[in-house]
């Protein structure tokens, strides 16, 4: 039986650090639902069409990977899907907590849901999409940190807003 795990995230946008996830995942399952958050209460920088059409766009032609989206609790979304197993990403000690807790909340409202944390590649231990956009905003070089359609994308967004 092929074993699937749903990675479930903001992506606002995809960094390297989360396609070395999305990689490292990869040997462990026969595949991803890299499920893209649309959450109402926050306002991304990219809408989450795009966020998945820059996901889309940086995976090329990965046949195991599936890009969706979703609103609403991540436990609905995994039961509507039949997925039960979610990998999480864990860069340094301040993720756990948080990390910690998500993961229970979600086991409290699906007592089959499991969580998966996968340690990123340590070049990417630093980065984080909140970081992404706040230099990028500014016109610092967050090349080695973005692959380059999300470069071009972040690029494209902050010269419209003529950032
Ligand atoms: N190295 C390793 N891991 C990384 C890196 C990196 N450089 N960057 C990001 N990651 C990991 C993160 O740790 C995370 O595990 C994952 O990649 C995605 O990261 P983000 O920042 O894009 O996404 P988050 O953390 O904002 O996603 C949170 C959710 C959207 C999954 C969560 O809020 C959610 O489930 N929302 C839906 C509503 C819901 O169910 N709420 C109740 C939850 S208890």
């Amino acid at each position: 039986p092929s074993r699937v795990a749903i990675y479930p995230g903001s992506f606002d946008p995809l960094t390297n650090g989360h396609l070395s996830l999305i990689h490292r995942g990869l040997k462990i399952f026969d595949g991803l639902v890299v499920a893209v958050a649309n959450n109402r209460d926050k306002s991304p920088l990219f809408t989450f069409e795009e966020r998945m059409a820059l996901i889309r766009g940086a995976l090329g032609d990965e046949q195991r990977v599936e890009v969706d989206s979703f609103d609403g609790l991540l436990t609905d979304y995994a039961k509507r899907r039949g997925i039960h197993t979610v990998l999480r990403g864990l860069r340094a000690v301040s993720d756990f907590e948080y990390e910690f807790q998500l993961a229970n909340m979600n086991r409290k409202l699906d007592p089959e849901f499991d969580s998966v944390f996968v340690m990123t590649g340590e070049r990417y231990f630093y980065v984080s999409a909140r970081l992404v956009r706040e230099v990028a905003s500014y016109g610092g070089d967050v090349s080695s940190m973005v692959p380059p359609n999300v470069l071009a994308g972040l690029k494209a967004r902050f010269a419209e807003r003529g950032g």
